[in-house]
């Protein structure tokens, strides 16, 4: 299988707001180097650069105002004195307001924000960049006649919104992913999440479009980030009504009722008629992963990417989460090698 991969994201390494400490992010460098590390050892020897995702493409994702911020936020707060080493937001718009767009930087760190586990830093646009432009690569290759290509995105992306980070995600790489196939002649293109969080950015992102279903496998919000999003009742709306599925599970959930109720997701999207399908592929699902309750185990994953791999359709996997480094590698490879690939 194609490896689309970047060294830009090596510098960022935001900082988090993790039970009252700020402290580096579970979401780090080492995460990439891990997954590159097993690709090498496991003989997947075809990778390449990615080319810069489009503005068109970037903007058919995320608002101009947003874009903006992103670029210029970090110049904005390192000019100003007594700023700390990360860029965050400390205020959002509360229930009951219909929120504006302030012009103070503070302002606009709670607007454009969703939560506070995720902070900007000098090398945090770059490196969301390289992320999305890794995953419109990926998504490229295929529209060229790849079966499939994974993207190794880092940062991640299925949380972040139009106009929205949180969650480690800045740029939402999947939804540039599906907007690259679009773009390419597939009319109908899946976004099947397997990440152990709901990925509320790509949901929002589609939730009015009957042209991307989007089916979500993630730990109950009820008792899980991001909490607000992920529910079984939200199926879309509008013309998406109907297009959005989520299967949220409890925590604890086990390989054999995750892989269960993946199946359900897979029936739905066989009937949705697809051309692609982009797979936003975390493996916080790990049973050893250290902010996660899921159990499945490494071996596990192998299933995933076979049972994935009877849809038939052209395939763009997305890296996603998973936190429990040292493991991480096997675990995403062992999905990449469950799905095989004819071309080698
Ligand atoms: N105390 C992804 O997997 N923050 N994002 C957890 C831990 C939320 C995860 C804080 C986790 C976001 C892409
Ligand atoms: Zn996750």
């Amino acid at each position: 299988m194609l490896v689309v991969r970047s060294d830009d994201h090596r510098p960022h390494h935001a900082l988090e707001l993790d039970g009252g400490h700020l402290v580096p992010s579970w979401e780090g460098p080492d995460r990439a180097a891990r997954v590159e590390a097993a690709l090498t050892d496991r003989g997947y020897r075809r990778s390449r650069l990615p080319s810069p995702v489009s503005a068109e493409v970037l903007a058919s994702v995320h608002s101009p105002a947003y874009l903006e911020f992103l670029v210029t936020c970090w110049s904005r707060w390192s000019a100003e004195p007594d700023r700390g080493p990360a860029a965050m937001g400390f205020g959002w718009p509360a229930r009951g307001v219909s929120p504006r767009r302030p012009d103070d930087l503070d302002g606009q760190l709670g607007y454009h924000s969703f939560a506070a586990d995720c902070s900007i830093t000098e090398h945090t646009w770059v490196a969301a960049r390289a992320s999305a432009s890794v995953a419109a690569t990926a998504a490229r290759a295929v529209v060229d006649g790849e079966p499939a290509a994974f993207g190794l995105c880092r940062p991640p992306g299925h949380h972040a919104t139009a106009d929205q980070f949180g969650g480690y995600c800045f740029l939402n790489n999947a939804a540039v992913a599906v907007e690259v196939l679009r773009r390419g002649g597939a009319d109908r293109v899946g976004v099947l999440d397997i990440d152990y969080h709901h990925g509320n950015g790509t949901q929002a992102i589609f939730y009015h479009r009957a042209d991307v279903p989007v089916i979500s496998l993630h730990a109950e919000p009820r008792s899980e980030f991001p909490w607000f999003s992920g529910y079984d009742d939200e199926l879309g709306a509008g013309a998406g009504e109907g297009w959005n599925r989520n299967f949220p599970l409890p925590r604890g959930t086990d390989a054999g009722r995750w892989l269960d109720v993946l199946e359900v997701a897979l029936v739905a999207l066989e009937g949705a008629e697809l051309d692609a399908i982009v797979i936003s592929t975390g493996v916080d699902t790990y049973e050893g992963d250290p902010i996660s309750a899921f159990r499945l185990a490494s071996d596990d994953f192998f299933r995933v990417g076979s049972a994935i791999r009877r849809l038939g359709l052209p395939t763009v996997f997305v890296l996603e989460g998973g936190y429990a480094t040292e493991q991480l590698g096997t675990n995403v490879v062992n999905i990449l090698d469950g799905f095989g690939d004819p071309l080698g």
